[in-house]
């Protein structure tokens, strides 16, 4: 899956929009897909997302942000940085952010945001389809431009696997938020099968970390994160932005 293939399949596409033909969505949103080194993966979900989200009539921008090596990767960043280039091109009424190997399996399991943030991978293969655990709040996820500022975004300091989602979960009910969950029937997702990736070895600190939680949030994420745009591609089907981050901790 490439590309070529991509753009074969939907010619219609361009300059990273999707857009309802023949009416106005009431939501335009961003998705964000914290990226690196997947590109096969990158091509099934987009070949997937597209005609799925062409039924829902939504209205979708398509943003991969993929960190430079050689640092560790951090995906909360990823999503920090996501939501503020994002926001700098045009302000969307709701921000999902979407793991790149997950494909969504139910046409009612509708893309949008609402008066609490929400949770779309509820139930994956992965876990026989059900949550891996009560406070699971990883893979997909979507805010409103409102909500994500509410809550400072992400932690910028979780470098490598796990911590950062449980976290995320943290900040949106440390602001007096519920989270928003469909159903498992509905809120159904094939993950692709892949190995842990280099580079993203699992973080042996996490827990340590999220114990701070609360007397961060004011003061580290989406308001003090530092990186520097190394380039950004608008292309077909996504506008490519990679990024090197700043390593403070
Ligand atoms: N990612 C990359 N490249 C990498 C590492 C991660 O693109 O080298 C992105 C990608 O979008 C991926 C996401 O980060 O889908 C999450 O990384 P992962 O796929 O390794 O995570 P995993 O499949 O997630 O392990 C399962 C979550 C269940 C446990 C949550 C613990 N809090």
């Amino acid at each position: 899956m490439d590309a070529k293939r991509l753009a074969l399949a939907f010619p219609d596409m361009k300059a990273a929009r999707l857009k309802p033909r023949d009416c106005v969505a009431r939501q335009r949103i961003a998705i964000i897909i914290p990226y690196r080194n997947r590109y096969p993966h990158l091509h099934i979900l987009l070949h997937n997302l597209i005609p799925f989200l062409t039924r829902q009539q939504v209205d979708a921008t398509f943003f991969v942000i993929e960190q430079a090596m050689p640092e560790t990767f951090n995906r909360g960043a990823l999503l920090n940085v996501g939501f503020l280039e994002a926001d700098k091109m045009h302000q969307f009424d709701c921000y999902i952010f979407h793991d790149v190997d997950l494909i969504p399996l139910n046409d009612r399991h509708l893309y949008r945001c609402g008066d609490d943030p929400k949770h779309f991978a509820v139930a994956m293969n992965k876990y026989k389809f059900k949550l891996p655990y009560k406070d699971y709040f990883g893979g997909a996820v979507g805010f409103s431009r409102r909500q994500f500022l509410d809550i400072n975004g992400c932690s910028n300091v979780f470098f490598g696997w796990g911590g950062e989602d449980d976290e995320l979960k943290e900040r949106v009910l440390n602001k007096g938020y519920t989270i928003n969950r469909s159903p498992v029937a509905i809120a159904r997702y094939d993950m692709i099968k892949h190995s842990r990736d280099k580079g993203n070895e699992a973080n042996p600190v996490r827990k340590r970390i999220l114990s701070s939680t609360k007397a961060r949030q004011e003061v580290e994420g989406l308001n003090t994160i530092i990186y520097k745009v190394n380039s950004v591609k608008l292309e077909n089907f996504y506008i490519w932005i990679n990024v090197t981050l700043n390593r403070t901790d």
